[in-house]
């Protein structure tokens, strides 16, 4: 990875990209939406279909030459057929962003009403936060997690759907560290005759391979992302059964994308390809053992987990017992001076603005891909709590870097 030809023509974006190399291999990924993907997915998305418009699906594009990237698109297709065992797949959407957009389009007329959970309690922007398209063009109520569990309350979220009458439930999430009960979410979206969305960009992989049990066939949409658990190419995909193919197909072009990143859809076949070997199945087991590790390790050290532990790939802590006055953004800034890269996170029934926050949030994907198992991550753990116990203290401070820089070393990236 020195990036000769970009060298010739750029340095400075070639010193950038060089730059960003030596940053994944030398700190923890622990932003819970981020892994590091394959050379060979990294090969396929940096391929000469990036020229290629191809606007259509496979067999009925608006442009010739489209013989390759229709037999790219196609494995995409039945790859994540494959995978996820639905009817219809479309993998076009530029990112999860975009294929909630496109299925609100497919389904809903502006200021139809969406329930969706908030955003300060693990929600998305796109599921209708005030500042993004969804909030503006249709009517959203958010439903919030019980308080004092963490966990999604079933009762609750029914009564709400009751007065609200939403044309449109979303369930799924960003920040949420439970596994989701599909069938009750489709229940209420029965009751309410609401149509009923998972979002699961963030556990693509797990579903995939039934470490979670899966929405599809359950939901009538399913939404997603293709990198984060995934760990293919960039970008988002939908779900959903025959029925709603043409009107999915309709929303995300003319609807509302023009030509697919046909470059980032070959990335998307071959991690596909990837996650379908056996040993993908492991690696999602790992993911999640690896972040109950983590969280058990904090925990026994006095931090508070929202919902006491986690069953995915992330863990979300709450810092307002145990360091009322460290903010998110003062942890997740001292961690990444030692190379520990995670995000501030709200938590539920948050005070602090979503800039500074009062929890942080943990995933193991990207560590797990380089190959840390629980005993690594209990080390993690170790030197979260002891940077956020000892803010500012230089030497505690060196100390971890030190921990770290060897885990690096033993966990190589992109050799
Ligand atoms: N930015 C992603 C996350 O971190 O959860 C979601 O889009």
């Amino acid at each position: 990875m020195n990036y000769e030809a970009v060298r010739e023509v750029d340095p400075a974006v070639a010193d950038a990209l060089a730059g960003e190399v030596d940053r994944q291999r030398d700190t923890l990924a622990m932003i819970a939406s981020e892994n590091h993907v394959s050379e060979a997915v990294l090969e396929a998305q940096s391929s000469v279909l990036t020229n290629k418009y191809a606007e259509g699906y496979p067999g009925e594009r608006y442009y010739g030459g489209c013989e390759y990237a229709d037999e790219v698109e196609q494995l995409a297709i039945d790859r994540a057929k494959e995978l996820w065992g639905a009817e219809y797949v479309n993998v076009q959407p530029h990112s999860g962003s975009q294929a909630n957009m496109a299925v609100y389009t497919a389904v809903l007329d502006p200021g139809d009403r969406i329930l969706s959970l908030d955003l300060t309690h693990g929600g998305h922007l796109s599921h209708g936060h005030p500042a993004n398209f969804a909030g503006q063009v249709y009517d959203v109520e958010n439903y919030e997690v019980d308080p004092e569990a963490g966990r999604l309350d079933f009762e609750s979220i029914h009564e709400r759907a009751e007065r609200f009458d939403p044309d449109l439930i979303v369930s799924g999430f960003s920040a949420y560290p439970r596994e989701v009960d599909w069938a009750s979410f489709q229940a209420i979206a029965e009751a309410v005759d609401a149509y009923h969305m998972a979002d699961i960009a963030h556990i693509t992989g797990l579903v995939a391979v039934g470490v979670h049990d899966s929405p599809v066939g359950i939901a009538d949409f399913v939404t997603g992302s293709t990198h984060k658990t995934i760990r293919s190419g960039r970008g988002g995909i939908i779900m959903a059964d025959a029925e709603y193919g043409d009107d999915i197909d309709g929303a995300i072009i003319p609807g509302t994308q023009g030509g697919p990143l046909m470059h980032n859809i070959a990335g998307k076949a071959v991690g596909f390809e990837e996650a379908l070997q056996p040993e993908f199945e492991e690696y999602a087991r790992q993911t999640v053992d690896n972040a109950q590790a983590l969280g058990d390790h904090l925990e026994k050290h006095g931090f508070s987990l929202v919902s006491g532990g986690t069953d995915t790939h992330l863990v979300l802590v709450d810092l307002r017992d145990s360091h009322p006055d460290v903010t998110g953004k003062e942890a997740e800034e001292a961690l990444e001076a030692v190379g520990i890269v995670l995000n501030a996170n709200t938590v539920p029934g948050e005070t602090r603005s979503p800039f500074v926050a009062s929890g942080i949030r943990a995933g193991t994907p990207a560590l797990t891909t380089r190959g840390f198992d629980a005993d690594a991550c209990e080390t993690v753990g170790h030197c979260i709590a002891e940077v956020v116990d000892n803010l500012g203290d230089e030497a505690v401070m060196a100390e971890m870097s030190d921990i770290v820089d060897e885990l690096c070393a033993d966990h190589p990236l992109y050799e």
